[in-house]
């Protein structure tokens, strides 16, 4: 019988068991690679919530016209949660249809409802209709189509007595009660329940903290070491009061290309650095625009603003070429169904992938930034140039760096193209009709 040989990552997780090597550990690998490789994921919103058509736990916090629910009645929507149509398998098949390469899903929104089967709370998805671990299917799904997963954890706990005084209503406390006696038990809880999330699943790529206001009253270090204890390599964001491993820019990309050192100041979407400014590599700070496909981050049957599967393949380039990842939201409908709207967009973007994830998929900021019609990225020898507005029958392409090019071609055939070099300015013979409606991508070779 041979002696069972630990993996790298059993190896990893057992010496990242003592309390200094985690950080040592991540110096030594690359951990971030995957992350920079992936660019696109799927987000998911979903909960009792989504039976009610309002947002996930805000409604109850600020309660709004727009979601008119009682806290009473949101809190007894997990009696009646009962989604008999899910299908973990197909939820990650319109992920790889959609070419996205990673999956974060809600295991608890600020409501505090767990769509997992937590050991230290009722008020979670095995109390419902439905009875099973909504989060242990989906990770089970993952891990058997080699999809990496991550979940999204929500500090903020309506639900917990410790975390705010559950006798009054949400709307008086929602931001918590850090001064009560009782505030470390919340703590002790949070780390009771990370630690389930992060021995119970499997591979867990990313934590996707949501601090909200006031971060620092998480004890976010303690977190991280937590985390860390049990899976070495888990990314973790920057919404528990300390920078973690990546920022996390809302329905918005930054201006241009985030930093290290410099924060990123949502209300002027501002990085801090010059306009257009191209980092060396060793200055760029990961970076993820979360976006929904209409508004909201839940179902909601009423929202019918759905963005075009061009908006959406733009955006996607957009951040590609400032280095970002792009975290596409959806809310499954309550009966498990991810929404025909949704998945028709996800499917389009899927078949300009098809032709195009050369230039998004393992690529990187390009040298021309702030450029009017076009964007770029870059990987090794290429530079992908993605042509928004098709400028007739030459394209000008002009940075003060670029490197020599040797070719010119179209990426989705591979037809070369004419072009001249000079002074810092390329120029490529281009077809008169744009082949790509949506973005076309020339493939500059050096
Ligand atoms: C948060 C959640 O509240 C929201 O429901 C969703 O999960 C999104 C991905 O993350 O959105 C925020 C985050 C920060 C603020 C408001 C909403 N804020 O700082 O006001």
């Amino acid at each position: 019988m041979s002696a069972h040989l630990p993996s790298r990552r059993e190896l990893l997780t057992m010496f990242a068991a003592s309390p200094l090597a985690p950080m040592l550990l991540r110096a030594e690998t690359d951990y971030t690679a995957w992350y920079r490789e992936a660019k696109f994921g799927m987000f998911i919103h979903w909960g009792p919530y989504s039976l009610a058509s309002v947002e996930a736990s805000w409604p109850i916090m600020q309660p709004s016209k727009e979601f008119p629910i009682t806290e009473e009645q949101y809190r007894a929507l997990p009696q009646q949660f009962n989604p008999t149509k899910f299908d973990a398998a197909a939820f990650v098949d319109l992920a790889k249809a959609a070419h996205q390469k990673y999956m974060v899903f809600t295991t608890k929104h600020h409501d505090g409802f767990c769509m997992f089967d937590s050991a230290y709370t009722d008020y979670k998805i095995t109390n419902t209709p439905y009875k099973k671990d909504i989060a242990g299917l989906l990770a089970e799904a993952c891990h058997s189509a080699g999809m990496p997963i991550g979940f999204y954890y929500s500090p903020p706990d309506m639900n917990h007595p410790a975390f705010r005084d559950t006798a009054k209503p949400a709307r008086d406390n929602w931001n918590g009660e850090p001064t009560r006696s009782v505030w470390p038990l919340y703590l002790d809880y949070m780390e009771l329940q990370l630690r389930e999330l992060l021995t119970r699943y499997g591979d867990v790529v990313l934590i996707w903290f949501d601090g909200l206001h006031n971060q620092r009253k998480f004890d976010g270090e303690r977190m991280h070491r937590a985390i860390l204890a049990c899976q070495a390599q888990t990314l973790i964001n920057n919404r528990i009061g300390i920078p973690g491993d990546f920022e996390t820019p809302e329905q918005f990309l930054p201006a241009a290309i985030p930093v290290k050192g410099k924060k990123l100041d949502w209300e002027n979407r501002d990085t801090g650095t010059k306009p257009n400014y191209v980092p060396k590599p060793e200055e760029f700070r990961l970076w993820e625009t979360c976006m929904t496909i209409n508004h909201t981050w839940a179902y909601n049957k009423n929202d019918h603003e759905f963005k075009s599967s061009r908006q959406l393949i733009r955006t996607l380039v957009e951040v590609a070429s400032r280095g970002g990842n792009f975290l596409l939201n959806v809310g499954p409908q309550p009966d498990g169904v991810i929404q025909p709207e949704f998945q028709e967009r996800l499917r389009a973007i899927g078949k300009w992938m098809d032709r195009n994830s050369a230039a998004i998929h393992g690529s990187t900021y390009g040298p021309v930034q702030g450029a009017k019609g076009f964007r770029t990225t870059a990987r090794g020898r290429d530079v992908f140039v993605h042509v928004f507005d098709w400028p007739g029958t030459t394209l000008e392409v002009a940075a003060d760096d670029l490197p020599k090019f040797n070719s010119a071609s179209l990426l989705e055939t591979g037809q070369p193209l004419q072009f001249k070099q000079q002074d810092g300015r390329v120029t490529v013979e281009v077809p008169v009709q744009a082949p790509d409606p949506d973005v076309t991508v020339i493939t500059l070779r050096s």
